[in-house]
């Protein structure tokens, strides 16, 4: 029987979610001693746990049929190996949300040079670990630049005078602060996703996959999701289905020995206070939130 075989980063910022997020599809896995390759116990999914680096790599050469990565990592690896293609992103998966922005130094005024437009980096130093995509990027700017490539602190690059701008990963901006770096431009953005390789694969395997995508699609929809129940008179049907977010058919349903109604329904965007005073102020009553297990529509 066919058995797909997942690669995942073994420790970094997104391991965590990453298992986290097919357990909850229902794998489960007896570790191995060596820790590296994870025999999946009652559906045939394996977990290989590697650099995130090599993911990418992984499935370009038919080791793996599936893999979790950031984009920046398989944007750079289909451009360094594959001329940009190779790989689908089958689904983002919403965590290791990043940048790739340039930064330059932070200079106090223009007469020390003050980098403020991309165009200036034309012909000038930029230091990065992601060679392939920032020239790619930068090129299709019109602005051609000499690469510096850094396998990483690549933020000390302009302070030991190796590089006049840097193109690196930014989440929350300490990084660049800490260095002395203002960020100047974001040039792409990146999140998580589930890859495959666009060979072909088995109808046996590509079964597997669809029922793996199903399930993976019903665990991130019932994580943004609420269960929602309240009373409320029935005249404000119509503007209570208007405040619930993402709701257009709700349940409604008479509550015994009284004129007012019970509404059930699941929101499928977040739901905040705010949203909860309004539905009160419109005269809804005994309003409950619960969190959503499971989904499979
Ligand atoms: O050992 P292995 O090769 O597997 O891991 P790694 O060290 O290469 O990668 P890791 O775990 O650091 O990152 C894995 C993935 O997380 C990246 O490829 C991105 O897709 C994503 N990600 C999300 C980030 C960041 N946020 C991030 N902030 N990757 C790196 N950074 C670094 C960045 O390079 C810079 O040094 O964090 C610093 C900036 O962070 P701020 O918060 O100071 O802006
Ligand atoms: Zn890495």
């Amino acid at each position: 029987m066919s058995r797909l075989r997942v690669a995942i980063q073994k420790s970094g910022r997104l391991s965590e979610q990453s298992l986290e997020l097919l357990k909850k599809c229902g794998l489960q896995f007896m570790r191995s001693k060596d820790k590296l390759f994870w025999y999946g116990k009652d559906f045939p999914v394996d977990l290989l746990l590697v650099r995130d680096d090599d993911i990418p790599r992984l499935l370009l050469d038919g080791v793996c049929d599936l893999g979790i990565v950031g984009e920046n990592i398989a944007q750079e690896v289909m451009l360094e190996r594959n001329g940009g293609s190779g790989l689908n992103c089958l689904r983002k998966l919403g965590f290791g949300n990043c940048r790739l922005s340039i930064a330059v130094p932070e200079a106090t005024n223009a007469a020390q040079g003050e980098i403020t437009r991309l165009e200036q980096l034309e012909g000038l130093r930029v230091a990065t670990s992601y060679p392939a995509l920032t020239r790619e990027l930068l090129n299709k700017k019109g602005i051609s630049t000499r690469i510096v490539e850094l396998s990483g602190s690549v933020e000390i690059a302009p302070s030991l005078g190796t590089a006049d701008a840097i193109s690196d990963l930014v989440s929350t901006g300490t990084t660049l602060r800490a260095n002395h770096l203002r960020e100047l431009e974001i040039i792409f953005e990146s999140e998580a996703g589930l890859f495959g390789s666009q060979a072909e694969v088995s109808e046996e395997k590509q079964q597997l996959l669809q029922l793996l995508l199903a399930r993976l699609e019903g665990v991130i929809q019932a994580s943004a999701s609420k269960y929602v129940m309240l009373h409320a008179p029935r005249e404000a049907l119509a503007r209570i289905t208007e405040l619930l977010p993402g709701v257009e058919h709700p349940s409604v349903m008479p509550l015994e020995g009284s004129d007012r109604i019970a509404i059930h329904a699941v929101c499928g965007e977040t739901l905040f206070w705010e949203h909860l005073e309004a539905l009160k102020a419109v005269g809804a009553s005994a309003i409950l939130v619960l969190p959503v297990e499971k989904m499979l529509a």
